[in-house]
């Protein structure tokens, strides 16, 4: 078991007990009253589909992470921002089994989700799509389009899975006249179910909105979705319009990590409240995986997370640290070690190896990387300090500890203010 303690304090430190320290973490420089977005959604409740592990993914750490089940196309994540908060920006770090296809989508109550931003497409086409999905518990998606040998255009409709749902169809709102959508063949969809999440539409002339629908086993329509889509060729190919809602930007720095402005894709700040913001995945990258995601980070403000603290510099980044010497008897000798010292450490000559030393080193405690760590000697009162090479008033030091013994430690943390002279007590804290 390992436990985890952040403690503010000041200047020089002192431990006790066997201990394992890694330096400061990540730190975000913020002035006071300060409005800079930040990140809301940091260790809140998080929902999935499918999967374990899904707290992972908005943990802030980008080395774990949530994997969905492998079978499904159509996968979800939504993380409750615990109040309805102004948002900024998302943030995404995929593993390489990451989404070509995904929406970002808000809602207020869990149940009803409106899109604000659509990338790829549901057909696999690398083409940036044009749909515009409006708000509903179904996600649909438009394929690529195409001419037909009888000159007709269709296009593939694909939309996600509804829960208890037997059946779907799909109709076409032509000038306010609901009608029933036409294959490409003449077929048409409402004489016969169809339960495919895909279907090859016919497309009309002219603006139109085709609505799937879907039903359950007594014939009751459970949800729908909508999506507005042109049957013009024309328009098609000189697809250069500022589209209608919001839709595709280009934002992306690379495929697996992606960063969603939502200043850009919705202009109305009242649109960009929500306490609820889901990805709804619905085209993998690679398709006998599950989809997997390091991070799922919104930005914003007036959430309920905290905005972290400034700590300012890291004063002790790489500064000159010692660690008490033990003298360790063994056999007729004596030595001094000021880490962990185990026998494992030591070669077939009794040497003590740079690489095991290395693990343990207190250098490791102020280097800057969360990664390595200082280990003390595995006995009662042992320390660490660090020397700041100067004298502050307001200096802060964030530390990590990382209990590697699961018993009682009490540390202290203290300061000097000049070598030589007493230590100061600046904390005392007990962890069980
Ligand atoms: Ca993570």
């Amino acid at each position: 078991m390992l436990k985890n303690m952040k403690k503010a304090l000041s200047l020089t430190l002192v431990t006790a007990m066997v201990v394992t320290i890694c330096p400061q973490g990540q730190l975000v420089n913020i002035s006071a009253a300060d409005n800079t977005p930040y990140c809301i959604s940091e260790g809140r409740p998080v929902y999935v589909s499918s999967g374990k592990n899904e707290d992972y993914a908005v943990d802030g750490d980008t080395s774990t992470r949530w994997e969905s089940d492998y079978k499904n196309k159509i996968e979800w994540m939504y993380v409750d921002l615990g109040a309805k908060a102004d948002l900024d920006h998302v943030y995404l770090k995929w593993e390489a089994a990451y989404a070509k296809s995904y929406q970002i989508q808000f809602s207020n109550d869990e149940e009803n989700w409106t899109t604000v931003y659509t990338k790829g497409n549901g057909s696999g086409s690398e083409e940036t799509p044009e749909e515009t999905v409006k708000p509903g518990a179904m996600a649909i998606n438009i394929g690529k389009k195409q001419k037909n040998d009888n000159g007709t255009i269709s296009s593939v409709l694909s939309w996600s899975a509804v829960s208890g749902a037997v059946t779907y169809k799909i109709f076409v709102e032509n000038n306010g006249q609901e009608e029933v959508a036409t294959a490409p063949d003449g077929f048409t969809f409402d004489k016969d179910s169809r339960i495919d999440l895909i279907n090859n539409v016919r497309l009309l002339e002219g603006i139109h909105k085709y609505i799937v629908r879907a039903y359950n086993s007594k014939g009751e329509v459970i949800t729908s979705g909508e999506v507005t889509i042109s049957g013009d060729v024309t328009e098609e190919e000189t697809t250069t319009e500022t589209p209608t809602e919001p839709g595709e930007t280009a934002p992306v720095v690379d495929e697996k990590e992606q960063t969603i402005d939502l200043t850009k894709v919705i202009t109305n700040k009242e649109d960009r409240q929500a306490r609820y913001v889901r990805i709804l995945m619905t085209e993998k990258a690679l398709p006998d995986y599950g989809y997997s995601l390091f991070e799922f980070q919104v930005y914003g403000t007036n959430g309920v997370v905290e905005r972290p603290v400034d700590y300012g510099v890291n004063l002790a980044l790489n500064k000159p640290v010692k660690s008490r010497s033990n003298t360790v008897k063994s056999g007729d000798t004596t030595k001094e070690v000021n880490t962990r010292d185990e026998w494992w450490m030591y070669d077939s000559d009794g040497n003590l190896r740079e690489d095991a030393y290395n693990n343990v080193k207190p250098e490791n405690a102020v280097d800057g990387n969360t990664k390595s760590s200082f280990t003390s000697y595995q006995g009662d009162d042992q320390w660490i300090y660090v020397d700041l090479r100067r004298n502050t008033q307001s200096a802060g030091l964030l530390l990590t500890l990382t209990v590697t013994q699961q018993r009682c430690m009490t540390f202290r943390f203290q300061m000097m203010q000049r070598h030589g002279k007493p230590f100061t007590e600046i904390l005392e804290d007990t962890l069980i």
